[in-house]
């Protein structure tokens, strides 16, 4: 027969466990969560946490009972040193049976009857007075349309507070999946099908999200951001992207960078209204109001576009933009190019 563990070791090993679960509590209390679930921003992520709620509460209370009850009987019926031999053999129980099925099955349709009915609400036709937005996922950048609006950008969503956005999710490529976690999601971008969603932000506020379905090299480096806005900011952003960029002037930088632009490569990729219409990369009319680039690894400062252009591989591994071979100069006049484009 093998030696039981003493009651030191038993207790040491108990404590070690605790420690470790200790941790991963107070990881939970982080300040810094920007990507949680747990503080949903709209109805819709209301819907969600009420059932991830009444599921964790109902497993926590099935749990305590169960596992009581089991530490109960151990207790109470273990072997006493004066017993030997097996214990009177006992088989079958129809009402005991009985019970322990129905009630999983009560709590199993406890949860079926909400959870149907927020799949119905979530799927169902977007409110009349919803903004459109199209939003296409690529390998690895987000591109969002607004078809009423007339106006497209990239990784940066801009939305008006308050208005509910009617989300088109296509895929230009493979699957990805659109995923703004504290305002809702996370729903899959299907080539060649057109995914529904839709939410209204309750708060002004800048909120990361990120690709959520594995689609290739640089799926960790797929984010995005959303910029929930006031109506009168909203409005003023819309204005500003519809607005046809100025023509730099005469001898400056920009004017050099910009037929850089015009003569190499980035026309057949790139769109830049008046000058090309490439679709193969975002749309860069107003790439100099964004604040961040190549969807979301980097800020957009002139050093990180400059590094941006130099080699994009080397910031983005798999980047379908590829190395161009640009000289300093060149670098420097799209650079100074790009970010006079507001
Ligand atoms: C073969 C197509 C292709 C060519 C040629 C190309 N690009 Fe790109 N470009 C892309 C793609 C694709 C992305 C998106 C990369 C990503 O985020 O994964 C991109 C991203 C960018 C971005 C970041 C935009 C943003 O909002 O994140 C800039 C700026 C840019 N390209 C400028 C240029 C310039 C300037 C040239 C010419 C010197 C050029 N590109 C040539 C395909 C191309
Ligand atoms: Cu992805």
């Amino acid at each position: 027969m093998s030696k039981l563990p003493s009651r030191a070791s038993v207790f040491r090993r108990v404590l070690v466990a605790l420690g470790g679960l200790l941790i991963l509590l107070l990881a939970a209390c982080a300040q810094e969560s920007p990507q949680t679930t747990i503080d949903p921003q709209t109805a819709f992520g209301d819907d969600i946490q009420y059932l991830l709620k009444l599921t964790f509460f109902a497993a926590v209370g099935v749990f305590i009972l169960v596992e009581g009850f089991l530490i109960f009987v151990v207790f109470r019926y273990r072997a006493h040193a004066s017993e030997t031999g097996a214990p009177a053999q006992v088989h079958g129980n129809t009402r005991l049976e009985v019970i322990w099925t129905i009630i999983p099955a009560v709590m199993l349709i406890g949860i079926a009857v909400p959870t149907t009915r927020i799949i119905f609400d979530t799927q169902a036709p977007a409110p009349k007075d919803s903004l459109p937005v199209t939003v296409i996922g690529h390998q690895w950048w987000w591109e969002f349309q607004y078809p009423t609006l007339g106006v497209t950008t990239a990784n940066e969503l801009h939305l008006p507070v308050g208005q509910t956005a009617a989300f088109s999710l296509e895929s230009a490529d493979v699957q990805h999946s659109f995923w703004l976690p504290r305002l809702g999601g996370k729903r899959d971008v299907i080539p060649n099908h057109v995914n529904e969603l839709w939410w209204a932000a309750r708060d002004v506020g800048t909120t990361p999200g990120q690709c959520a379905q594995y689609c290739g090299t640089s799926h960790a480096n797929m984010r995005m951001i959303a910029v929930v806005q006031s109506q009168a900011d909203f409005s003023q952003w819309v204005q500003a992207q519809k607005a046809q960029p100025a023509q730099p002037p005469d001898g400056s930088a920009a004017a050099a960078g910009r037929a850089v632009f015009a003569r190499s490569a980035c026309i057949g990729c790139h769109t830049v209204e008046g000058v090309s219409q490439g679709k193969v990369g975002p749309d860069l009319t107003h790439v100099g109001s964004r604040t961040i680039l190549a969807a979301g690894i980097i800020s957009n400062t002139p050093e990180d576009m400059a590094r941006w252009l130099k080699d994009p591989p080397a910031v983005k591994p798999g980047s379908l933009m590829p190395n161009l071979h640009l000289s300093d100069d060149d670098v420097n006049a799209l650079v100074a190019y790009l970010e006079s484009l507001k």
